[in-house]
Formats: C-alpha cells, sequence, structure tokens
C-alpha cells in the first residue's frame, strides 16, 4: 500500500485497488494526474497484482478536469497521457464509478477495461456546456462504444445518462450495489482469461451518413453561435475517418483551441457564477435552513401545476390548493398530463408513475395546509388577491412555516405585511414551465430571516435548479432589466423596424427567440396588467409606446388568441399587414420618420440598456453582484450562454465604452435612459463589473 496526497494504492489479494481522494469531486488537477500515472505504473509492474480497480472516495467518481486550472498552460501529464496509460497497462483495469463520472471523469473510466456503475450513477461529457470539447478521447471512445449518432448526440447536448440507459447502450458493464466488491470480481475474472479488452480497438460501429449529417446539421443550427457543439461535429466525424491516435490528437487540439477562446471563459465564468449566486452573505453562511417535507401550493394554473410537478419530482409531498371543486379538477388533470407525456415517451417507468402521482394531493380546503414546511402561492398577480391568500394562510399553518409568493414582480412586502411572523414570508420566483426551467429567483424581502432564506435554498437545490438570490424590488433581477430591454424592442418598432426585424436581430445575436415572439408565447395580457398598475407611477416626460396597449384592446393577447405581434396560423408565426398598420400609425403620432434599423443597433441598444439598469439594481442592493444578473438573464431569459452574460460582455467591450452606448442611448430616447451612477463611477476608477463579484 502507498500513501500519496491524492491518489492511493492497496492491494487486496492479486487485485490492486486505487483511489482518488480529492475532495470535493475529485476533479484531475495536475497532482492528481502526476499521482494516478504513477499508480498506474505500479499496477503495471508491482509483483503479484494481476488487476486492478479505479475508484474514488468522497460524494462521486471524477468529476472532470479540474476547471480552476483553465486559465493557466496546461501540465504534464495531461489528462490524456492518462488515459493512454490506462490503454497500455499490462494488466487489466475496471473503473468503478458512483456519483457523476463527467468529462475527464468518464474519459478516464471510458480508458478503463471495464466499468461497473452504482445504481444512482450518472455519466456524461458535459464539455461542450463549458465551450468545450472532450480532450481526452471522450469524441473516439464514446462513438466506440455508443455509436457515432448517440456519441454526437450526447456530447453535443452534454447530457448524463443513468446507469439503466449507459447499460443498455453498451457503455458499461455492469450496475452493482457492492461497488467496488463487483468491480474487483469483474478484474479478477479479466485477468483469469487473459482478456484486456480496449475501446479504442473497437471499431466504430457502421453508421448511415446520411442521417449522421441531418443530426450534425441540426446541432450547428441549435448552437446558435456557440463553436463547442460544430467542433463536436468535426470531432466525430474524425472518429468515423481516421485512426484513433491521429483523430486523438486533432480532437486534443481542438479542446485546446477552445479552452482560450472567448467562449469557453464565458461559460467557465458562469460555471463559477452559478455558484456563488445562490450563497447567503458571509455573516449568514453558518446558518441552517428548517427541514421540508410536505409543500403546499395555493394555484393549479399553470405556474402553480409545474410547480407542484417540480416538487413532486424532487421527492416532496405536496398539497395543490384551488378555488372550486371544477378548479381542483382541472389542476389535476394539468399535473397528471405531464407525467403522462413522460410515461408514454419512456422516460417515467410504471412504479415512478405511480409513485409521483401518489406525492400529490388535491383540494379546495385551505385548512388542508394546516401541516406544510413551506407553502407557495401562485395566484394571479394582483395585491390584494395575494394579501388576501397570506392572510388566509397565516391564519392555518404553523408560525415556523415559511410562506413564499411566486409573483414575477410584485413586492414582497406587501405580503409580509399581512401576516403573522413577517421574517418568514419570501418570494420564490418560478420561470414558466416550472418543471422544465432551471432558474429559481429567491427574493427576500427586509424582514426574510437567513433561516428561510437558507430553507429556500436547500430546497431550491434539491429541486435541481439555479437559485439566484436577490432582493425584493419591481420585477426582482430578470423581468427589472425585461422591461429596459422590451422597451428598446418597442422603440425600435417605431423608429422604423418590423417584429420580425426585431426577432431577426436577437435571434443572430444568440437567442433563440426574439421578444415579440416570446411575447406572443407567453401571452401580452400579463405586461398589459402590469403597465395598467404602474401607469400612475410612469415618468410623464418617458417616452411610452402604445402598440403593444392597442394591440391588447383589440384582442390581441399573443398565440392562444391566434394573433399578437404575429399572426399565427398552423403553428407559424406570421408578419401581419394589421400590426404593420398599428406600427406606422404609433411612428405618425408622435411624427417619427421610420428609418429601416441595423441589425447591430438593435443588438448594442439591448445590451446596453440591460447593463445599464443592472447597474441601477446592483447600486439598489436588489442584485447582490453582477455575475449574478448574468445567472438570471442566461439561465431565465435565453441570454446565449456562450457570450457569459450581459455583465460578462460588459467587461468585454470595456466600460468607457459601454458608457459611451448608454449615453447615446440615452441622447435617442430621452427621459429615464441616463447612465447609472454606478456605470460613471466605474468608468472613471477603471473597474470592472468583474471587480464587484465576491
Ligand atoms: C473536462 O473534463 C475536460 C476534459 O475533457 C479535458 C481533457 C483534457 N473542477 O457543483 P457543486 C467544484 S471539463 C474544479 O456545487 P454538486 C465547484 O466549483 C470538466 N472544481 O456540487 C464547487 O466548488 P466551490 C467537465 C469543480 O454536488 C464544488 O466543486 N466536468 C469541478 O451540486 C462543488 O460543486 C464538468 O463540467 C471541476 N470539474 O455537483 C462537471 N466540478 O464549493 C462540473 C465542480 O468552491 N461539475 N467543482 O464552489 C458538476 O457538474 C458538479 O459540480 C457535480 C457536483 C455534478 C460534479
Amino acid at each position: 500500500m502507498t500513501e500519496h496526497q491524492t491518489v492511493r494504492t492497496e492491494r487486496h489479494g492479486d487485485v490492486a485497488l486505487i483511489v482518488i481522494d480529492h475532495p470535493p469531486v475529485n476533479a484531475m488537477s495536475v497532482a492528481v494526474r502526476r499521482e494516478l500515472a504513477a499508480a498506474i505504473a505500479w499496477v503495471g509492474h508491482e509483483p503479484g497484482v494481476r488487476a486492478a480497480v479505479l475508484a474514488c472516495d468522497g460524494r462521486t467518481f471524477v468529476a472532470g478536469a479540474d476547471i480552476r486550472e483553465f486559465d493557466a498552460p496546461p501540465e504534464q501529464p495531461h489528462l490524456g497521457d492518462v488515459c493512454t496509460a490506462l490503454d497500455d497497462c499490462p494488466r487489466p483495469i475496471v473503473a468503478a464509478v458512483h456519483g457523476t463520472a463527467l468529462g475527464g471523469g468518464f474519459e478516464l473510466a471510458l480508458s478503463c477495461n471495464a466499468r461497473v456503475l452504482a445504481p444512482d450513477a450518472r455519466v456524461g461529457l458535459p464539455e461542450t456546456k463549458l465551450g468545450l470539447i472532450p480532450g481526452a478521447g471522450g469524441t473516439q471512445r464514446l462513438p466506440r462504444l455508443a455509436g457515432a449518432l448517440t456519441a454526437l448526440e450526447l456530447i453535443a447536448s452534454g447530457r448524463q445518462l443513468s446507469a439503466d440507459e449507459a447499460m443498455k447502450l453498451g457503455v458499461v458493464d455492469e450496475i452493482a450495489t457492492d461497488l467496488r466488491a463487483a468491480a474487483t470480481a469483474l478484474a479478477r475474472r479479466l485477468a483469469d482469461a487473459g482478456h484486456r479488452p480496449r475501446v479504442r480497438d473497437r471499431a466504430v460501429p457502421a453508421v448511415d451518413r446520411t442521417a449522421l449529417d441531418t443530426v450534425a446539421a441540426a446541432i450547428r443550427a441549435k448552437a446558435r453561435g456557440s463553436l463547442a457543439q460544430g467542433a463536436a461535429v468535426e470531432a466525430i466525424g474524425w472518429a468515423l475517418d481516421m485512426p484513433f491516435d491521429e483523430a486523438c490528437a486533432l480532437e486534443r487540439a481542438r479542446s485546446r483551441e477552445l479552452r482560450v477562446g472567448p467562449q469557453s471563459r464565458a461559460l467557465r465564468h458562469l460555471f463559477h457564477a452559478e455558484r456563488m449566486a445562490n450563497r447567503l452573505p458571509a455573516t449568514e453562511q453558518n446558518l441552517h435552513g428548517w427541514a421540508v417535507r410536505q409543500i403546499g401550493v395555493v394555484g393549479g394554473g399553470t405556474m402553480g401545476s409545474g410547480i407542484a410537478v417540480a416538487l413532486a419530482e424532487a421527492g416532496f409531498k405536496v398539497t395543490l390548493i384551488e378555488a372550486s371543486p371544477e378548479a381542483v379538477h382541472a389542476a389535476e388533470a394539468r399535473v397528471a398530463a405531464v407525467w403522462e407525456r413522460q410515461a408514454k415517451s419512456g422516460r417515467l417507468t410504471h412504479a415512478g408513475h405511480r409513485e409521483r402521482l401518489g406525492r400529490v394531493t388535491y383540494t379546495n380546503d385551505m385548512a388542508a395546509l394546516a401541516d406544510c414546511d413551506l407553502v407557495i402561492e401562485a395566484i394571479v398577480e394582483d395585491v390584494a388577491a395575494k394579501q388576501a391568500v397570506f392572510r388566509q394562510l397565516s391564519g392555518i399553518v404553523r408560525r415556523d412555516c415559511v410562506l413564499a409568493s411566486n409573483t414575477s414582480y410584485i413586492d414582497i412586502d406587501l405580503m409580509a405585511d399581512v401576516v403573522d411572523a413577517p421574517e418568514r414570508v419570501l418570494g420564490l420566483h418560478f420561470f414558466s414551465p416550472a418543471h422544465v426551467m432551471r432558474l429559481l429567483e429567491v427574493v427576500r424581502a427586509p424582514r426574510t430571516s437567513g433561516e428561510v432564506a437558507a430553507t429556500a435554498l436547500a430546497v431550491a437545490k434539491r429541486l435541481g435548479k439555479t437559485a439566484v438570490l436577490c432582493r425584493s424590488g419591481e420585477g426582482f433581477i430578470g423581468n427589472r432589466l425585461l422591461m429596459r430591454w422590451r422597451q428598446v424592442c418597442d422603440f425600435a418598432l417605431e423608429d422604423g423596424a418590423l417584429p420580425h426585424e426585431v426577432d431577426a436581430a436577437m435571434e443572430a445575436y444568440g437567442f433563440a427567440m426574439g421578444y415579440f415572439a416570446v411575447a406572443d408565447l407567453a401571452g401580452l395580457d400579463i405586461a398589459w396588467a402590469v403597465r395598467k398598475r404602474l401607469a400612475a407611477a410612469r415618468d410623464p416626460h418617458a417616452r411610452y409606446v402604445k402598440i403593444a396597449d392597442w394591440l391588447c384592446e383589440l384582442g390581441r393577447f399573443g398565440q392562444k388568441t391566434g394573433a399578437g405581434y404575429y399572426r399565427h396560423d398552423a403553428g407559424k408565426r406570421l408578419p401581419d399587414p394589421e400590426v404593420t398598420a398599428l406600427i406606422e400609425r404609433a411612428s405618425a403620432e408622435k411624427a417619427i420618420p421610420r428609418q429601416p434599423a441595423a441589425a447591430e443597433i438593435i443588438q448594442q441598444r439591448i445590451h446596453a440598456a440591460m447593463v445599464n439598469e443592472a447597474a441601477r439594481a446592483l447600486s439598489e442592493g436588489i442584485a447582490h453582484r453582477p455575475s449574478d444578473v448574468d445567472v438570471v438573464l442566461a439561465s431565465g431569459y435565453g441570454y446565449p450562454a456562450w457570450r457569459g452574460g450581459p455583465m460578462h460582455e460588459a467587461d468585454i467591450i470595456g466600460i468607457p465604452e459601454m458608457l459611451h452606448r448608454v449615453e447615446a442611448m440615452h441622447a435617442a430616447y430621452g427621459a429615464g435612459w441616463e447612465p447609472a451612477p454606478l456605470l460613471r463611477e466605474m468608468a472613471a476608477a477603471g473597474k470592472r463589473f468583474a471587480d464587484l463579484n465576491f
């Protein structure tokens, strides 16, 4: 037995055990690579050792290359060299995988002679999510086991495989509860048989090249400017057309090239930003939340039923409240329909389906919430109605039951005002569909206690959400920026563009959809209600565009009414002459000479408007750090992640240039568009937004 800092070896008779022990996630730092290479060499020559098992201590198998080293030049041995050492070891080595084997971790496992997985283990190559492709043979070994088409889908999406799915695809050899014992037995069997199967020696199964080209074209189109997916397509091509070593050399070079490029830097920024965004302030980090088992949801519409689905899928017991027996019935049908679809498509087993259904109860009796640890209100966006619910809840639930509102705009303090123990009230702003969208704004009102915030963050973690902690204020972070961004889009219409032109500019920037297409999809009536609510507070000197109000007055609420900014016909979005006429009328009323809009100007102004508004939200303490804004925009609003979010981009553009752009926008748009004081201060002090992240 040898002792190292991050990798140790043990002898169990004729089988050696190599254990990586590098908390928290066994990432392959240079120290781990060095020590693992030494351990593999030791297995190769140690007298009496006939085979080995590669395993990890702690909560997971190797989570990949060490991302913290990516900003420095790579040091030897490279991960690919360690994989080659596994290939070349004269004695069979079996990977014993628990937790997640991701990226370089899965590449290590693929370089072993066999793989045994714990039943709840997962494997995947998520490198494209970091703007990379696998760089240690993953793009070459995975197609040899799973086939080129499947490997391409997995690498381009970064999707993880469950143990069962990995087994079905032939990527792993066994699933075992007693992981190390099973891996040891398999290693011994391989040694007995004198068998040392290597993935690299297998041929890539024949593939229909036309089908592959079709999938590749779809992947490139979906990437919307992100480079890594295109590189993944190329790398799978190398697997089909080139000898293994030659293809691996190309893969390694391409992976490195991407690593030093701006897209991977931006995505790494988001990776770290996501892990900062859900942290309580330093003074509260020792606070623990309360255990949450039973959760109530008030309101079973699209949002409420989506929230119930998300909660039940994470294992919580849920009580869903609706106002009338008919509405209860409709909510139940909404929830059931989601799982029905999943079951039909094979994504949910029969047993899993039954279990989920059993976790939710439906009633119109609020008293059923008496035992809940958390209640989430998800009714209409109406302050008085929400206050009535909170008042009622306050008389029903325990005093330590956390009360959350799913409002997307309303000040949480207004709800806290009407309950007993207001420190337990906060906002949980889910995005629709709530069981699909990753983002969750966790909104603290002035009185919300640290324990309540910690409780909500723990629930968010269990839901697998990307939680961003922020303070309460009109629209929180995301919708506050969206209001500005919408105004820029509206101004563009009055100034000379049409909805499909503005949307095309945003799509060219990397958004999946433009603002007007999204507005039609979401429905124009909610924003209309917000505008009416805020009408009295509006600055009378600020420019106001009436087009959206006119559309709503005509009953054009978007896709659900067949018409909004577009005409919707058989699933198609079509420019509508009636809307063009309204837009031209709006320009004429203000005597604005309509001029064709350059896509670049639209893009720059949307970005500048977001950055300026975010700077104000930062000064007001609504957003805690600039990187939180990036997380919100990239995970909830379709901002192209490969750009790193608006604040990261602002740093790249440079703060003085950003200020210049905001000043130009102010000159064009007038009152309400003044540069944020913070932006001026930063430009004067030579600061970047990154300097404000903590
Ligand atoms: C790669 O492998 C490229 C190769 O092909 C290259 C070959 C040449 N490195 O997420 P958590 C930290 S690219 C360094 O909160 P969880 C993380 O920052 C890599 N650090 O835990 C955090 O630190 P802190 C491909 C890492 O239980 C702490 O660990 N792999 C790494 O919710 C806990 O993280 C990936 O993309 C890393 N690779 O989730 C996997 N990973 O406490 C990325 C995590 O200081 N990782 N940390 O904030 C994950 O997906 C999740 O972390 C994981 C655990 C599922 C593993």
